[in-house]
Parts: structure tokens; sequence; C-alpha cells
């Protein structure tokens, strides 16, 4: 009887870890593109790691987490570049940011930082709102004109 009961329970403890990836000890590990998720991992000191240009300083100097913080970034709506405003901005994971300006001058891209794909690339309308749920840094540029529009959002 004990024996009976003893094995049902091994083999239901069996069915259970086959249903479960990870539950051995030789779970499959990660290829290590995504570092900690898109997470903590890649942030120096929690301050973001430097990305297009924007550093843990400026990060710092531009952080909209509090509650009712206007999370807007603006560029052009004319053909002619310039810098998104702000381009570096502190956001706190599950906050979204608004992206306001012409996206058929100015297509916006994600790049750099963590692979994560929060921003969607966009190239119509005026006006677009992504959210950032995880942890990281994420890069993004005019896909026109990177070399002068360009930054990233830190998400702490
Ligand atoms: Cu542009």
């Amino acid at each position: 009887m004990y024996n009976a009961l003893f094995s049902f329970a091994l083999a239901t403890f069996a069915g259970l870890c086959l249903s479960l990836s990870g539950c051995s000890s030789s779970s499959t590990t990660t290829t290590g593109t995504d570092a900690g998720g898109g997470g903590g991992g890649g942030d120096a000191g929690g301050g973001g790691t430097s990305v297009n240009g924007c550093s843990a300083a400026d990060f710092a100097a531009n952080d909209l987490s509090a509650a009712g913080a206007a999370r807007v970034i603006t560029f052009p709506t004319g053909a002619a570049p310039a810098q998104y405003t702000p381009a570096c901005i502190t956001i706190a994971a599950g906050q979204n940011v608004t992206w306001n300006g012409a996206f058929a001058n100015h297509p916006l891209q994600q790049s750099g930082g963590d692979p994560t794909m929060w921003i969607t690339t966009t190239n119509t309308g005026t006006t677009v709102n992504f959210g950032f749920p995880v942890g990281g840094t994420y890069g993004f540029d005019c896909q026109f004109h990177p070399s002068v529009m360009k930054g990233a959002i830190f998400v702490k």
C-alpha cells in the first residue's frame, strides 16, 4: 500500500516536472542577447547604461517618473532634422512615453540599448505612445537622421 502510494506520488511529480520547463537542474540557458530580460542586468549602478549619447547623468537630469509628469518627447514636424526634446529620459517600469512630431519626415525606430522591442517603427502620423513594462535602457533614433536625432529611455 505504501509503495503504491509512493510510486503514484513519484509518477505525479515526474509528470509535473515534464510539464514545467526548468524544474530540473538541466534547464536551458538563454542566449544572453537579452540580459536579465531587458532588465537590470545591463544597468551600471542603476543609472542606465550610456546609449545614443545618453549618459547616466543625462538620464538623472530628466527623471520623468514622478506621478503626473508629462512623459513627452517632441521632434520636428518639418523635414529639417533636429534632436529630440528631451532626448534622454528616465521613467519607471510600467509608464508610457509619447512622441510628437512628423513621423513621415522622421521615422521613429528602436536603436541600441536593450534589444526588447517596446518601440515599434513608426513612419506615419504625428503622435505615438509606447509603454515600457520592463526595466532597462532602450535606445531610439530617426531612420533618416540617426546621427542627429537619437535618444534613449532609461526605465528604472
Ligand atoms: Cu529625422
